[in-house]
């Protein structure tokens, strides 16, 4: 195990892991445990997205300051000096584009292929939330199909997964075989985002904020506003059910990529956020309170799955299984998503038990 040696630091770097700590609770650690080979790249490539979040999430800016912003962030990413200090004032991580400069400084030292690397994806995830946030704009809507939800998903955090298992390949720490199946990337990603989703849903409606597809939610209210009305729980609850059984059904694949690492720093890194999520997937099935307020997994259920999550693929297997069938039992055969909801656990158990049998 890796530990940053802050004495050998500079300024600057010492900046970044300051905005490091101050804007992440679950990344924040593990990044700093990573393989020294990565700590810096990744450290980085997390605060220039989650500088380009700030701009994404900032419903203070207009739309005409932030399409240009979002568009250009891989271009702002290099100009010597730039710092952005009209973020709202409420915006939790404005004082990191305040002092964006130290991240634009310490960019330059990163490597060519891995400073490549985090250009391009932070090129193509800030177009992507562009296109999202015109349209939530001019058409008032928001996301429709499940398809776009999945688009949606893909931009801000499929490409995060892509940029990583680049990053792991090119640092030979992990299987290059998992650059020829980039599906696998895609499902580590779009967990962790639905799974987020899902859980900031009430956080997001008063944010005036919808990431729940349409396609999904008309079925059970007729407008969206309806499905946070007391009266309408049960209806809620069943939609939240499928949204569950949807970010559910990329579980095996993210237990498959997650046998492709092979640096024990790395794999602590990409398995923590994993565990995490299908634990709260756990939190969030059946549970009212999302409709009402946010709500976390607990700090010794955190503190349980970092230390099951740095050992080795069969205990995050020991982990997915447990939740899984925690969510097998509180499944309602009331719930329109019943069959389906029971068949994926199902399948989730049987994927583990063909990688570790139990005798
Ligand atoms: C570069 C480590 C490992 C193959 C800031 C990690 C926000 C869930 O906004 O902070 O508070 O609701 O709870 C992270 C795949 C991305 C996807 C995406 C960059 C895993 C900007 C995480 C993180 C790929 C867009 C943070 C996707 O959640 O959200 C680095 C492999 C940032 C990963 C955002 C969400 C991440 C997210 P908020 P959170
Ligand atoms: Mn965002
Ligand atoms: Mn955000
Ligand atoms: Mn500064
Ligand atoms: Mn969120
Ligand atoms: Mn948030």
């Amino acid at each position: 195990v890796h530990r940053r040696d802050a004495s050998k630091e500079t300024p600057t770097e010492k900046s970044c892991f300051h905005y490091l700590k101050l804007t992440s609770r679950s990344f924040s650690a593990v990044i700093q445990e990573l393989n020294p080979e990565l700590l810096m790249p990744i450290c980085l490539f997390y605060l220039v997205l989650r500088g380009l979040d700030t701009i994404e999430d900032d419903m203070t800016l207009d739309i005409k300051e932030k399409e240009p912003l979002l568009r250009d962030f891989h271009n702002i990413m290099e100009q010597d000096g730039w710092t952005f200090d009209k973020s709202g004032p409420n915006e939790k991580d404005r004082e990191l584009l305040v002092h964006f400069d130290d991240i634009i400084f310490e960019l330059k030292k990163v490597k060519k292929p891995y400073y490549a690397i985090i250009k391009d994806i932070t090129e193509k995830m800030g177009n992507g939330m562009a296109d999202y946030a015109l349209n939530a704009e001019h058409n008032n809507v928001g996301v429709g199909t499940i398809k776009e939800y999945e688009l949606y998903c893909h931009y801000v955090a499929g490409l995060v997964g892509e940029g990583l298992t680049r990053l792991f390949v090119e640092s030979n720490l992990a299987n290059p075989q998992l650059l020829v199946r980039m599906d696998l990337t895609e499902s580590m990603g779009q967990f962790l985002q639905k799974v987020n989703i899902i859980r900031d849903v009430h956080e997001d409606w008063l944010d005036k904020r919808r990431f729940w597809p349409r396609e999904i939610w008309s079925k059970y209210v007729d407008n969206w506003d309806d499905l946070f009305a007391p009266a309408n729980r049960e209806k809620a609850l069943q939609c939240s059910s499928e949204m569950v059984l949807n970010g559910l059904k990329h579980a095996e694949e993210c237990l498959f990529y997650m046998a492709g690492i092979r640096d024990q720093s790395v794999f602590n890194f990409v398995a923590i956020p994993q565990s995490m999520a299908i634990a709260t997937l756990d939190l969030v099935f059946r549970n009212p309170a999302i409709f009402e307020r946010n709500i976390k997994i607990t700090k010794g259920d955190a503190c349980q799955l970092m230390i099951e999550s740095t050992q080795n693929l069969r205990v995050v297997c020991d982990v997915f299984r447990k939740y899984a069938r925690r969510i097998h039992k509180k499944n309602d055969p009331r719930d329109p998503n019943f069959l389906a909801i029971s068949a994926q656990c199902g399948k989730i158990e049987q994927f583990i038990e063909t990688i570790f049998p139990t005798q």
